[in-house]
This record gives structure tokens, sequence and C-alpha cells, in this order.
């Protein structure tokens, strides 16, 4: 794995070693863990502490659901949801992501000089988010990419080389980016898996992640945790069940080259990964 630093706001996040980005929904409908943390501030930022003792080198917060089919969320709704737990994690001296697709969620979080990262599922593709980061001197960004809008993406997924036409987007993206005056150290990209894919082309996704790294040039932040291929790959239902599907599945991208897991089980990665980097991936001798 080559050497790497992602500019993260305050932080530069050596990606020398794989790094755990631990999710925090504050969102009821949540297809992995609604509703759970997110009754108030309060178990918000217990389960957000919880996750950095267990290992977390960055903490994603969210305040909308992207799962296919999820309920709309206005945009006060969504500040309402994550500006008193930004507000109280200001402190904790650990990168904070912010995982929205809008622009004006992406402004006011940016005013209050927390946010480090801003992970975004639309890889800034909402009205003036290109121009707003780019006015950032050092904000972390994710772009992902996405078929379609979550509300259709898994109707019926298309593509004639799943592969190529993720690297081609998310190369567009991050060149608008940099046209736009952002640095590339910044950037990271994500394929996106879930967001309008079906399994074959998660799993095409997965086994060519060095090519797509070779192709785009960016470290790859990978989101798989808990996710409906894990259930269709273990036969696991429910969401809660597919810990050990996910860490595998960790474990599969990181051998691969990918540098950002992000992920609902911290402990079971974090372990998994001491495991993995003590022991090295099959071609070490
Ligand atoms: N997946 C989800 C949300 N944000 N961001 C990135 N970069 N990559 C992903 O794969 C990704 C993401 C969906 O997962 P989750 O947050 O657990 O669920 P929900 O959207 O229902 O809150």
């Amino acid at each position: 794995m080559t050497t790497r630093i992602w500019q993260a706001g305050r932080f530069e996040i050596g990606l020398d070693k794989p790094k755990i980005m631990g999710i925090v929904n504050l969102t009821p409908d949540s297809f992995s863990d609604g509703g759970v943390y997110s009754q108030n501030t309060q178990t918000a930022l217990a389960h957000a502490e919880q996750l950095l003792k267990e290992g977390a080198d960055i903490l994603d917060i969210g305040g909308e659901s992207t799962r296919p089919g999820a309920d709309y969320v206005s945009p006060e709704e969504e500040w309402a949801r994550v500006e008193p737990v930004l507000a109280e994690v200001a402190g904790w001296g650990v990168p904070i992501s912010l995982d929205t697709r809008r622009t004006v969620i992406m402004e006011e979080a940016l005013a209050l000089g927390v946010v480090d990262i801003i992970n975004d599922v639309a890889a800034l593709t909402d009205e003036g988010a290109v121009e707003l980061l780019a006015r950032q001197s050092d904000t972390g960004i994710c772009l992902m990419h996405m078929q379609g809008l979550p509300e259709n993406m898994q109707i019926n997924p298309k593509y004639q080389d799943v592969v190529g036409e993720v690297a081609r987007y998310l190369k567009a993206r991050s060149a608008e980016c940099i046209a736009a005056g952002i640095a590339p150290q910044r950037i990271a990209l994500d394929p996106g898996f879930g967001f309008g894919k079906t399994l074959q082309h998660n799993i095409a996704l997965m086994r060519h992640l060095p090519e797509l790294m070779a192709e785009t040039g960016f470290p790859l932040l990978i989101g798989v945790s808990r996710k409906r291929m894990i259930g269709e790959l273990t036969g696991q239902a429910n969401a809660a069940e597919r810990v050990h599907g996910s860490v595998a599945a960790a474990l599969a991208s990181v051998a691969r080259g990918a540098q950002i897991m992000r992920v609902h089980d911290v402990k079971a990665t974090a372990d998994a990964l001491k495991v993995w980097n003590a022991l090295g991936p099959a071609d070490v001798r």
C-alpha cells in the first residue's frame, strides 16, 4: 500500500494503515441501526464515545437515511438532528465527518468550525457544493458513486461495465473539484456499494478495487457494513446479524488496497484489522 495522507480539516490522516470510520446515524429510519442511537443527543454522544473507545479513527455523523426508499427529510429536520451532536463533539480531538448531500447543511456545519470531512453520497452534485468546498482550505471530501437516487436506485440498476463506469464518474467528479481549486490530498473516493447496484455489480466492484484505485489515483473509502449485499451472501435478513460478513468484506477491501472502512461494528473491525496487520496479506512471505 502506498503511504498517503488524507487532508481532513484539522487533521492529516495517515493512510499507511487502514483507518476505521465509525458510523453515528442520527436517523430514526436507518436500515442498519434505525433509531437505536438517535433518540436524543445524549444517546448519540454515548454511542459516538463508545465507537472511539473501540478504535474508530474518524466519526461519520449523518442526519438523513439514504437507504433505498428512505423517507424524505427536510433540510431543517436534518440540521436539527446533527447540530446538537456536532456542537458537543467539537472538542473531542478526533476527525469529524458529516454525511450529507445538501450544500445548505454543509455550509451551516462548516460555519461551526467542527467538521473536518464532508462525506457526500451525491459526490458534491448539489448546487454550489463544489464552490463551497473550494472556499475551504483543508476540509476533507469523500465523493461517492450512486446510480439514480435513494428513492429509485435499487429498482433496476444497469451498467454495460460497472467498474469502468464507476471509475469514469469518480474521475470526472474529482476532476471538477480539482478544477475548482480543491487540493487532491483532500479527496477520497467511494464506489458506493449498494447505491444503484445489484449483488453482481457490488461483487465486480469489490474484485476490481485495485483497478479502480489505479485508474483514479485517490484513496478509497469503502462502505459495505451490514448492507443488503452482506445479507444476500450470508442469508442474514436482520442487519444486526451481518457483523461477521461485514468484517470479511472489510478485510477483502483492505486486501485490495482500500484505506478507509466506514463501519457500524467498530470493535469487530478493529480486532480483525489488528490481526490482519500482524499477519499480512497472502502474498507476503
Ligand atoms: N452508505 C450509507 C451512508 N453513507 N457514505 C459513504 N461514503 N459510503 C457508503 O457506502 C455510505 C455512506 C448507508 O449506510 P447507513 O448510514 O448505515 O444507512 P442509512 O443511510 O440508512 O442511514
